[in-house]
């Protein structure tokens, strides 16, 4: 399966960011703690060029700590970025993105010449939450679902911090052609991708062989099994039986278990998980490239 997705709003505002990205200091990319490379989006790094970047790892509550560690030293390798894990659950650290900004801009900030700053990223990674939590109250829609700011913040919707920092939201935007399929479905796991454009069994069977290798732990406790289940198939079955998922003749609804596990993962009822590590992504492009 290669799940895409990249409706119409996304383009224009692609479109409209590159217009008006000769107006911005810096970008604040926000991206998943649980999956940092595959929700780095290529397009951000192609539109804002050497502008300098902090690199947000977000909803790091729900991403296992020690993964994220792993990830923000790598990212903090390259040059004129920034990378920080953040999470709503933790207001005080979010508050301090402003300081980050002016270290990053030091002449900038000032009364005559503000910092401007684009908060960009992926579907549903928390950028309007993070606007608002730095605005201390609620100015842009969020919500549970991807794509629900559909428009870039125009020039009098900018919210202005102390410091003179500016700020814009943007639209989460994806890219036409997701290449790496294990992307696409760690995309699709997390919430990134609107649920009519996958099917769950699919990606709840990537998500369970994942998590049997990486959490069985977390599945066993979640589930209430005695012992791992050899196989993401084997561990959609055990959930159905457990939970009622069945239908006529006693065939478990693999629907219904996958949309379970799905759910799970992404509450974080499963625990803290991380999808993907630096090393498993090394690996993952070296065979790319070796296929090719
Ligand atoms: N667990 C957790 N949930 C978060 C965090 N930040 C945001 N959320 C939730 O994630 C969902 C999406 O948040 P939004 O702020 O709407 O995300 P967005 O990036 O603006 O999404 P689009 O506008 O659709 O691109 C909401 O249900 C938020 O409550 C976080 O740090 N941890
Ligand atoms: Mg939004």
């Amino acid at each position: 399966m290669a799940v895409q997705w990249y409706p119409g709003h996304m383009n224009k505002a692609r479109r409209i960011i590159k217009n008006t990205m000769s107006e911005v200091d810096l970008v604040i990319e926000v991206m998943d703690a649980r999956i940092p490379f595959s929700s780095e989006n290529p397009m951000v790094a192609e539109l804002r060029q050497n502008r300098p970047c902090i690199k947000i790892l977000n909803k790091s509550d729900l991403a296992d700590p020690e993964v994220t560690r792993r990830w923000l030293a790598h990212f903090e390798k390259e040059q004129g970025v920034k990378a920080q894990a953040l999470s709503v659950l933790d207001k005080s650290r979010t508050k301090n993105l402003p300081n980050l900004c002016r270290k990053l801009l030091p002449e900038r900030g000032t009364a005559v010449k503000s910092i401007r700053v684009m908060i960009m990223g992926i579907p549903n990674v928390g950028k309007s939450t993070l606007i608002n939590t730095l605005a201390g109250k609620t100015l842009a829609k969020v919500g549970d679902e991807p794509a629900v700011t559909k428009e870039v913040s125009s020039a009098q919707h900018r919210i202005i911090l102390d410091g003179n920092i500016a700020l814009s939201d943007t639209p989460g935007i994806l890219w036409p052609k997701i290449e790496n399929e294990n992307s696409s479905y760690r995309l699709a796991i997390t919430g990134a991708i609107k649920n009519t454009a996958i099917d769950f069994e699919d990606i709840a069977l990537f998500a369970a062989d994942y998590l049997i290798t990486a959490y069985c732990d977390n599945v066993m406790q979640r589930f209430k099994l005695k012992q791992c289940p050899h196989s993401g198939n084997e561990l959609l079955q055990e959930i159905g039986r457990r939970r009622g998922c069945l239908r006529a003749g006693g065939v478990i609804d693999m629907q219904r278990a996958s949309e379970i596990l799905i759910h799970d993962i992404r509450s974080g009822s499963l625990g803290a998980l991380s999808f993907e590590t630096p090393e498993m992504i090394m690996q993952e492009t070296t065979d790319a490239g070796d296929q090719a």
